[in-house]
């Protein structure tokens, strides 16, 4: 009994420890208002600005577009993306990344829209769509790839796109099977949209991972470091992991950099351009981190209990993205984990000092 007494005692502690809010010295907002109410997705465009999906997923009312955040912070409409040709729900931008062409690869994830929902018994309703950009404008949309059950991070290097499945296949028997797919730009074409093979059969296949924690999904944020590495955050296992590519495009390694370790989850990732630091946003820890890649050390940046956003205090992360000295966070304000989806609805914005 008294055993039982100090190991809560410890326990609580320990909770108490992994819940201390971290507030960086300095942290701003970005506000989005009218027809914008749930960011997720960004990436940094050749220009500096940042382009930012924006998938409305807690008020799908207006639609999803793509935004862009410009170098002083101001925030202005790039597309509104089409509504789903099957769900006829609107699309559901997450991962977004600009590709040697100049033109937009986005992931469409409809998960959200047909999980549970028994007038769409074909899961497999997630795409890989490409904004065409002519003159810094948005020229028409095109669908590339079609079959994803959760396509999720997008990453373009080399010669093709690199796009994460969170999971490929429904079956809640442990362990949750998902990975990366790689498409090479020369073989997407709308005329003819790749349509994917089910259960992480299709060849385009080139990253497996494995999730024992059936609650949430596996492969999410995706990124390249500046030697080729792949990293890949398995959001249920709190892990982040690494593969690197032979020449015929074979994984050569795969290892785990870093796990658990003050974080609750591993959703979106950015490499930092200058330093090679992986920032994570962690959803359900609601908190960033900056893992070192090389000895897996997890820094946490900020951290915060559940909150409307204001102030710029976190509000359900699910995206990192560097531009410059800054940290910008994406709160997807998703009203899960004991959040309330609330107004106002922000992009953190944390000076990094390095
Ligand atoms: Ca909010
Ligand atoms: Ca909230």
């Amino acid at each position: 009994m008294r055993a039982m007494k100090v190991l809560a005692a410890v326990a609580l502690l320990l909770m108490a420890g992994c819940s201390t809010a971290i507030i960086p010295e300095k942290v701003t907002a970005i506000e989005l208002t009218g027809n914008y109410n749930t960011p997720d997705g960004m990436v940094v465009d050749r220009e500096g600005n940042i382009l930012l999906s924006c998938p409305n997923s807690n008020d799908p009312t207006p639609g999803a577009f793509i935004l862009k955040i410009d170098k002083d912070d101001a925030v202005s409409e790039v597309v509104k993306l089409p509504e789903h040709p099957v769900t006829k729900k609107p699309c559901g931008p997450l991962g977004i990344d600009v590709g040697p062409d100049g033109n937009l690869y986005v992931a469409d994830n409809q998960w959200f829209t047909v999980a549970g929902n028994a007038a769409f018994p074909d899961k497999h309703q997630s795409r890989l769509l490409r904004v065409v950009m002519k003159g810094g404008k948005a020229e028409k949309v095109e669908v590339l790839v079609t079959g994803f059950i959760m396509a999720n991070a997008v990453a373009c290097h080399g010669d093709s796109v690199y796009v994460t499945e969170s999971k490929f296949s429904t079956d809640p028997t442990p362990p949750m099977r998902s990975g990366v797919l790689r498409f090479k730009l020369s073989e997407l074409d709308p005329a003819r949209p790749i349509a994917l093979k089910p259960n992480g059969e299709d060849p385009h296949v080139c990253a497996r991972m494995k999730t024992e924690n059936m609650d949430w999904v596996g492969a999410n944020g995706a990124g390249f470091g500046a030697d080729g590495t792949l990293y890949v955050c398995n959001f249920g296992d709190a892990k982040l992991e690494a593969f690197t590519f032979n020449a015929e495009g074979k994984v050569a390694s795969h290892r785990m950099v870093a796990r658990l370790n003050g974080m609750k989850c591993c959703d979106g990732l950015k490499v930092c351009p200058k330093t090679g630091a992986v920032y994570i946003a962690d959803f359900l820890g609601n908190a960033v981190h900056k893992v070192c890649p090389k000895t897996g050390a997890v820094t946490t940046i900020a951290r915060n209990g559940n909150t409307t956003g204001r102030r710029g205090r976190l509000d359900r992360p699910s995206e990192p993205c560097v531009r410059g000295n800054k940290l910008y966070v994406a709160n997807i304000d998703l009203p899960l984990a004991g959040n309330r989806y609330d107004a106002p609805h922000t992009i953190t914005v944390i000076e990094l000092g390095e």
